[in-house]
């Protein structure tokens, strides 16, 4: 045995670790590393008719989750990437989902159906396809359905993050579902996306007061700058949802992004210390990610872990909404954005 190895022994028995040992563990350290993925909207959108008739169909099992697994992770994570999760759920006609509120902050980005609404801070909002709606922490929510369609929406949460923070926590009402009641919060609410904030009082909350983001006015803002030429080189039209108060993040842990390209556009490549996930709400394409090719059409799920280079391909006039983690490093200096040396990455 060497004085090194000798030396590494005794640390142990003591619950110590020699530093030059830690160069072996560093790569563990942070836990496991999400890679890229894609979750194809054509296979997994029939395993809900599945599962309207197994268990999952159930008294108290209205919330029809289905967790998107990140296959670099384990399966105990059920996470997209190693910050954010992303699941799929449906609700069905004259179902409620029962309110409860939770430490995870969440969002929910509508893909099919309409007639559902969801009561969060007292207030009611309706949803449509393609709408981003908000859950900020501890907002109390329940949702109801009172169309005549199954519906279905992307739901994105901050639990990986929260969890590793280890600050998780869930409680149920005592009510199944929740009575709009907060007319100061309604109010700051509606009226919204026009950049003009309605109430009597302007609270510097870190979330944004504005529950809904209409799609609407999304596609008509990637639209008109597809049109006018004004395009991101690395993420063509690019518009992000902010809190109207503060024009900051929509949220303290989580940003959202609508994006549009062009037919034909090819995208510069680009890396970042955030991570992504993005849904697609139309066209079809490929986000070139580290060097491989990942096709993707509408309702697509797309995961990009941190640090990977990333690069979009369009072959149809297409849109994608983006949920990223990348207020989680602005406050402590950890986003580093990185432009790739050649351009493009060569695949
Ligand atoms: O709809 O409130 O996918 O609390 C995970 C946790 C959805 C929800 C999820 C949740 C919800
Ligand atoms: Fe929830």
């Amino acid at each position: 045995m060497t004085d090194d190895d000798a030396l590494a022994e005794r640390l142990a028995e003591l619950e110590a670790i020699p530093v030059w040992d830690t160069r072996k563990l560093s790569k563990e350290m942070g836990g496991p590393r999400a890679v890229a993925h894609v979750w194809r909207w054509d296979l997994l959108r029939p395993e809900f008719s599945a599962a309207i008739k197994t268990k999952l169909a159930g008294p108290g099992t209205e919330r029809r989750v289905i967790l998107l697994h990140n296959p670099g992770l384990p399966k105990s994570y059920a996470a997209a990437t190693h910050t954010l999760n992303g699941a799929l759920q449906m609700i069905l006609p004259g179902e409620i989902a029962p309110a409860h509120r939770h430490s995870y902050a969440a969002l929910r980005f509508v893909l099919e159906g309409s007639g559902a609404f969801t009561v969060v801070n007292g207030v009611r909002v309706d949803m449509d396809p393609f709408d981003l709606l908000l859950t900020p922490a501890m907002f109390w929510h329940s949702h109801t359905h009172v169309g005549t369609e199954p519906m279905v929406w992307f739901d994105g949460l901050d639990t990986p993050f929260v969890t590793y923070m280890q600050a998780d926590a869930f409680e149920l009402h005592d009510s199944r579902s929740l009575e709009p009641h907060n007319e100061s919060a309604r109010e700051a609410h509606d009226f919204g996306n026009t950049g003009m904030l309605a109430g009597r009082q302007r609270t510097m909350s870190a979330n944004s007061p504005q529950l809904i983001y209409k799609w609407s006015v999304a596609r008509v803002s990637i639209e008109r700058a597809i049109s006018a030429g004004s395009i991101d080189p690395f993420d063509g039209a690019v518009f992000e949802y902010v809190n109207p108060h503060t024009g900051g993040h929509v949220m303290p842990t989580m940003a959202c992004y609508a994006q549009g390209f062009a037919s034909g556009f090819h995208s510069l490549a680009r890396r970042r210390t955030s991570s992504s996930v993005c849904v697609v709400v139309k066209g079809r394409g490929a986000t070139i990610i580290d060097g491989k090719r990942y096709e993707w059409t509408e309702k697509d799920v797309i995961a990009e872990p941190a640090s990977a280079w990333c690069e979009y391909v369009a072959y149809e006039p297409s849109m994608m909404f983006r949920l990223s983690d990348q207020p989680l490093l602005e406050p402590f200096g950890l986003l580093r954005v990185e432009d790739h040396p050649d351009g493009r990455q060569s695949s």
